[in-house]
């Protein structure tokens, strides 16, 4: 009994390690910087903002929300990927961003069709 047992419960335990070695730190599209920065007081206001990620993102099932702290959203003019980089969202905005607190929530779909999201703020000084 015990013998016959055996392989499948190693096999068991190898897919596990497997699993957790390729699993969100290699599999999923995970933020990892931005323009502005996480958290960034920047001046003058940016016209685009740009989102890195760490797996190459599908435009067609993703999308980018920014607001301010009031909630008073603002429509970007274009959501794309950077030619050079699928893995960079980039959002143009109709006009530089006046002075203030803005949140941005992000919604991805990566290349392997896994999804994430996520939101982060950056101010914008006077
Ligand atoms: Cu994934």
């Amino acid at each position: 009994m015990v013998m016959t047992n055996m392989p499948r419960y190693l096999a068991l335990l190898v897919l596990a390690a497997v699993m957790v070695a390729s699993g969100p730190a290699r599999a999923h599209a995970l933020l990892q910087k931005t323009i502005p920065a996480v958290g960034a007081e920047v001046s003058p206001g940016p016209a685009s903002l740009r989102l890195h990620f760490s797996e190459g993102i599908e435009l067609a099932f993703s999308g980018v929300a920014i607001a301010m702290a009031d909630g008073v959203a603002i429509t970007p003019r274009s959501l794309t990927l950077d030619p050079a980089d699928d893995a960079t969202l980039v959002v143009s905005l109709s006009a530089p961003l006046a002075p203030g607190q803005y949140e941005v929530a992000w919604h991805v779909v990566s290349v392997d069709t896994h999804k994430t999201q996520g939101h982060y703020g950056f101010a914008v000084k006077p």
